[in-house]
């Protein structure tokens, strides 16, 4: 079995509903940080003493932490391991390892080790959707927040996609919760019970932080304990592996980028059309939306039936699905000139991610731009699509050789020094038929911000070449 030595290990979380008589540590001053520090001195229960501390010199937060609550103490430049040792309990953000020596022997000594989704989890007062996966996850949670918007619910929506979790917590209290939540906030997680929760598929990423793949997965499993619906990508076997070692006794709603059992999500072709279905009952027209590609096609199956399982009324989903655009800098479609066409998928971070933009872009061949971080992943999945339709592979950043080393051979490959000479040499060697994507299957902090910088500066080069 794929995940056989899957271990999913418990925290050992006492009750601890809430914080009283407890010595805080928050560890990480990023957006996750500031609004544990906010969440914390809003709740102003007695007896919680709060400090903070984070190994960069300058954290993001720290100026609007330092004015906003000048009372917390705050360890900077550095891990404070007295800090550390006073602390009852520590809150630690998602970008922190709880590998770190500090936090591990913290645990050792019988402090408690939570997130900012813990937190929340024990203090939401209404039904939680939780989603995770290595690929889709934003798409799949904005779609979701759209058809709950449409059905007439007050719903939040946040977590890993950029709203801390801990921030959707006010009054007054909303039909629903859709958290996206990524493997580094499940490893603290334990007590979320979500009303649906889905783990959209599982591919390599963040290696960098996980000992291997059964590491990373079992981080994502978490997101499936409690009592509530389980989601599941039917395709996926790894996702299946996963959810049959741990769903003991409980139903599975499946879905599936083929044609469904009785009661799952799929596709169906009628005549020369397909269709996304329930059953054998014919939901929507693929054509009939705006997002493209078939990981989208699973992402909307995917939100369907989360939706399903958390009482969304059916016609204010299909009414969202039909508008619902797709967000920026994936596959999104940029421009079209003499019949060449460019897309800025800049969020494809790793390789599952590139896989399905390839596959899903519609055209004679592809100029792929790729490359930055590679994370540890191993690119050799990449190596059929690269092959089968990929005419001119564009590769740039850190890890661009390595790229190199391991596609050669399979179409021309040529190195750049940045974007706007990627986009140049694209630009050379396209012609009408052929689709120009931006899909680095790395991350991209060896040269940008973020992703969404680096598909912005794409966009702006693409039109300055255009012009
Ligand atoms: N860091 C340090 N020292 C510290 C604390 C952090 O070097 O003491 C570094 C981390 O290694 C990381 C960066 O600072 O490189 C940010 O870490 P953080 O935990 O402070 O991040 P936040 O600003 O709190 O943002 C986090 C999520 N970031 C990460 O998990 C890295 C955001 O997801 C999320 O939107 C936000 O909480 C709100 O929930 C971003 C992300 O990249 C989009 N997520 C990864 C992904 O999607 O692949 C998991
Ligand atoms: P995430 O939040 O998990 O990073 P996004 O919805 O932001 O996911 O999409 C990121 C990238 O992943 C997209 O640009 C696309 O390349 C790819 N992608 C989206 N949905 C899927 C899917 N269901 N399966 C595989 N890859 C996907």
């Amino acid at each position: 079995m794929l995940a056989e030595n899957l271990q999913i290990e418990s925290n050992d979380i006492e009750d601890m509903d809430n914080l009283s008589h407890r010595r805080v540590l928050i560890v990480g001053l990023g957006k996750t940080g500031l609004s544990c520090a906010r969440y914390l001195s809003e709740l102003s229960e007695d007896g919680v003493e709060v400090a903070i501390t984070d190994s960069r010199e300058h954290p993001p937060a720290l100026d609007e932490l330092q004015e906003a609550y000048p009372d917390i103490a705050i360890f900077v430049g550095g891990f404070n391991s007295e800090a550390f040792t006073r602390a009852t309990c520590l809150i630690v953000s998602p970008g922190i390892s709880l590998r770190e020596p500090l936090i591990a022997e913290a645990r050792a000594r019988g402090a408690e080790i939570i997130g900012d989704i813990e937190l929340f989890a024990r203090n939401a007062n209404a039904p939680v959707i939780a989603i995770t996966g290595s690929n889709g996850k934003s798409t799949v949670t904005s779609l979701l927040g759209e058809m709950a918007k449409a059905a007439g619910l007050d719903v939040r929506v946040g977590g890993n996609i950029g709203i801390p979790a801990l921030d959707l917590l006010h009054e007054p209290r909303p039909d629903l919760y859709i958290l996206e939540l990524s493997s580094f906030q499940l490893e603290t997680t334990e007590s979320l019970n979500a009303c649906a929760a889905a783990i959209l598929n599982i591919s390599e990423d963040h290696m960098d932080r996980y000992y291997d793949l059964n590491d990373y997965t079992a981080a994502k499993a978490k997101v499936y304990y409690g009592t509530g619906s389980l989601i599941v990508n039917l395709d996926d076997e790894r996702v299946m592996a996963t959810v049959n070692l741990i769903r003991q006794g409980r139903e599975l709603l499946g879905f599936t980028a083929n044609k469904p059992a009785e009661k799952e999500f799929g596709i169906c072709n009628k005549g020369n059309d397909a269709y996304l279905c329930h059953g054998s009952e014919l939901l929507l027209a693929v054509s009939g939306l705006k997002i493209k590609g078939q990981h989208n096609m699973v992402n909307a199956l995917a939100a369907l039936a989360l939706g399903q399982e958390a009482n969304i009324p059916l016609d204010g989903m299909l009414t969202a699905l039909k508008e619902f655009p797709g967000l920026p800098h994936r596959s999104q479609w940029i421009a079209e000139k003499n019949g060449i066409a460019w897309y800025n998928d800049s969020k494809a971070t790793n390789v599952g991610a590139a896989i399905a933009a390839i596959n899903g872009t519609d055209a004679n061949k592809i100029i792929l731009i790729a490359g930055g971080q590679a994370k540890g992943q191993d690119f050799s999945p990449l190596k059929d699509v690269i092959k089968n339709r990929v005419k001119h592979l564009i590769l740039l950043g850190e890890d661009a050789e390595l790229l190199r080393t391991e596609l050669s051979g399979l179409t021309e490959i040529t190195l750049v020094k940045n974007l706007v000479q990627a986009v140049a040499k694209a630009n050379e060697v396209a012609v009408s038929g052929d689709a120009i994507l931006l899909s680095p299957a790395c991350a991209s902090f060896d040269m940008f911000s973020g992703y969404e910088q680096r598909g912005d500066v794409f966009v702006v080069a693409v039109k300055e070449v255009l012009l």
